[in-house]
This record gives structure tokens, C-alpha cells and sequence, in this order.
């Protein structure tokens, strides 16, 4: 799982690089979650996939094994169902159910509509993703970490989490209360050797504003349009940076936006 590299003169500068082998993640057919496989890949670990669209899984998994040689397991979960969450994980090979690192980044956002106006049924897909579908695979794998002793849990949480914006009422309420629990968790797991990472994107094109906009991809587009917004990858950057501090060192927060994004309402469009 590590190598160890001797540094300085005495023992206080040596530090061991850690090079996580087994990898699960969640929300892997797509954006984010995607990217953050095709870097861990890169990096010769072995993954473990979720997400609800199995045929974007087998796809993301059959690029990876035959550029990489990695073992790729796959799983069609909905991360709202518990029991799936709970069955995925005991069908899952040995390793990987205690993985040297977990990212939790299945979510979504759904409509952008004043809370006066909102949607309950968008209001419950998202509260019961991000929040709940976080909680229940963070509750399976977290116990077999801490058993180990080592480990990492990835968050990924949101800018809209911290700053409010119109119509992200819901949305931003789920990534603060994902933010709160990040948080929470660092005194949960201190002493364990686990370690935990929250990271709070700004803009990433990806296809979540297709899904908040239910699939109105015009709508979608102008999000991004006028300025370059991050892409998975510079997120995927920031989870690799964390996984592979020395075991002393943690990551605890990271905060990453487009440079033309100051904050989650100041947005440098050129149009
Ligand atoms: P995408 O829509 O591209 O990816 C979302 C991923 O989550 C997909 O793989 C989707 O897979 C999965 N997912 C959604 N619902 C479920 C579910 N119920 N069970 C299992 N998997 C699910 O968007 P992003 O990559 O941008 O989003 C990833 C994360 O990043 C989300 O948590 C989002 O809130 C967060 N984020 C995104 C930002 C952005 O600007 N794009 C900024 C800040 C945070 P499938 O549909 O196959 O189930
Ligand atoms: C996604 C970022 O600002 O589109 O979490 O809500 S934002």
C-alpha cells in the first residue's frame, strides 16, 4: 500500500508517501467521479465503482483495465437505497470494502427554483443523495478503515455549501450539511489513523447542471459559457493530493474554483 522514502538526517524527517491501491468511489459514470478513476488509475490502484448507470460503468471500467491493468469492480447502486448500499458493498472483493480511500461524491442537484416556488419531490432527491446516500456508504466501509487503522474519506461537498446563491436553497443545504459532517467526522475518527477530506468545488463543467436543468442542455451550456470553469480533473487533482500525503499529514479542507470565480455569485463572464 506505501513506500517508504527516508528524508534528512534523523528519524523526526522520515516520512512514508502513501500510494493508495485500492480505491472506491461513488458517482463514477460520470464528471467528478469519473475523472477521479481515470487519475487513481493512472496511479496503478485498483477500483471500485458506483452508480446507478451500470452500462457507463462497464465503459469508464473497460477504458481503464486495458490502459492500466487495474482490477475495476463495478456496481450498479442507487446510493438512496440502504439495503443496496449494504448489498453492494458485502458483493464487493475483500479489499475493496476497506479501501485505502472512499470518495463520496455521488450527488446532484435538481431545479433552481426560489424555495417559495421549489419542488418537494427535487427537494427529497436531493436531501436523500447527497446527505443520506453519503451517510449509509460512508456507515459500511468507515467501520473495516478504522479496523485497519488507516484510510481516508473524501468529501465532496460544494461552494454552494458555504455561500448562498438564489434557488440553491436545497442544493446548498445538502453540501453544507456534507461540509458539517466532514467536520464532525474528523473528531469522530481522531486516534483511528484515518484521515478525512473535504473539498468545496466552484464551477465544474460536468453534467450536473444537464441534470438540475432536467436534461435541458441549453440551459446547461450557458452555465459555462463566457470564462473556463474547472473540469473533473482539477478536482480529481485535489483527491490525489490528499491521497498521497504521508500517513502524518492531512488534508482537511479544500476550497477550488475557476480563477474567473471569486466567490459562488462573482463570476468573471466575458460573453
Ligand atoms: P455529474 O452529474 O457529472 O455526476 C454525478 C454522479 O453522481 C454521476 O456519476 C451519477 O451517476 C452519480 N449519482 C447521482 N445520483 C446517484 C445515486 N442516487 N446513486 C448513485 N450515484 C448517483 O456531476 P458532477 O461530477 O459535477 O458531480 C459530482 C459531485 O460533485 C456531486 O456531489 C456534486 O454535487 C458535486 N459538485 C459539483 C460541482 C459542479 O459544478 N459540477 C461543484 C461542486 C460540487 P448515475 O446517474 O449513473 O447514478
Ligand atoms: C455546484 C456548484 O455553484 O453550481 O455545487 O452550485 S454551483
Amino acid at each position: 500500500m506505501e513506500h517508504e522514502i527516508t528524508m534528512g538526517l534523523n528519524a523526526f524527517d522520515k516520512f512514508t508517501v502513501m500510494n493508495p491501491s485500492h480505491v472506491t468511489i461513488t458517482g463514477a459514470s460520470s464528471g467528478i467521479g469519473r475523472a477521479c478513476a481515470e487519475a487513481f488509475a493512472e496511479r496503478g490502484a485498483n477500483l471500485a465503482l458506483w452508480a446507478r448507470r451500470q452500462d457507463r460503468l462497464d465503459e469508464v471500467a473497460e477504458q481503464l483495465v486495458s490502459r492500466h491493468g487495474i482490477n475495476v469492480h463495478c456496481a450498479a447502486v442507487d446510493v438512496r437505497d440502504r439495503d443496496a448500499v449494504a448489498r453492494a458493498a458485502e458483493a464487493m472483493p475483500a479489499p475493496f470494502r476497506a479501501p485505502d480511500v472512499l470518495v463520496n461524491n455521488a450527488g446532484l442537484s435538481r431545479g433552481l427554483n426560489p424555495l417559495q416556488d421549489g419542488v418537494v419531490q427535487d427537494w427529497e432527491e436531493m436531501i436523500d443523495t447527497n446527505i443520506k446516500g453519503l451517510l449509509y456508504v460512508t456507515r459500511t466501509i468507515l467501520p473495516h478503515m478504522i479496523n485497519r487503522g488507516t484510510g481516508l474519506v473524501v468529501n465532496i461537498a460544494s461552494i454552494a455549501g458555504i455561500q448562498p446563491y438564489r434557488g440553491g436553497n436545497v442544493y446548498g443545504a445538502t453540501k453544507a450539511a456534507v461540509k458539517m459532517l466532514s467536520d464532525s467526522l474528523q473528531i469522530d475518527v481522531n486516534g483511528t489513523g484515518v484521515r478525512v477530506c473535504n473539498i468545496d468545488p466552484g464551477l465544474v463543467e460536468t453534467e450536473f447542471s444537464e441534470v438540475r436543468f432536467h436534461g435541458d442542455t441549453e440551459r446547461a451550456s450557458g452555465v459555462y459559457k463566457g470564462y473556463q470553469p474547472l473540469t473533473g480533473r482539477d478536482i480529481a487533482d485535489c483527491v490525489v493530493f490528499a491521497a498521497t500525503r504521508p500517513q502524518h499529514v492531512s488534508i482537511q479542507d479544500i476550497l477550488i474554483t475557476p480563477t474567473a470565480q471569486a466567490s459562488v455569485n462573482l463570476v468573471d463572464k466575458k460573453l
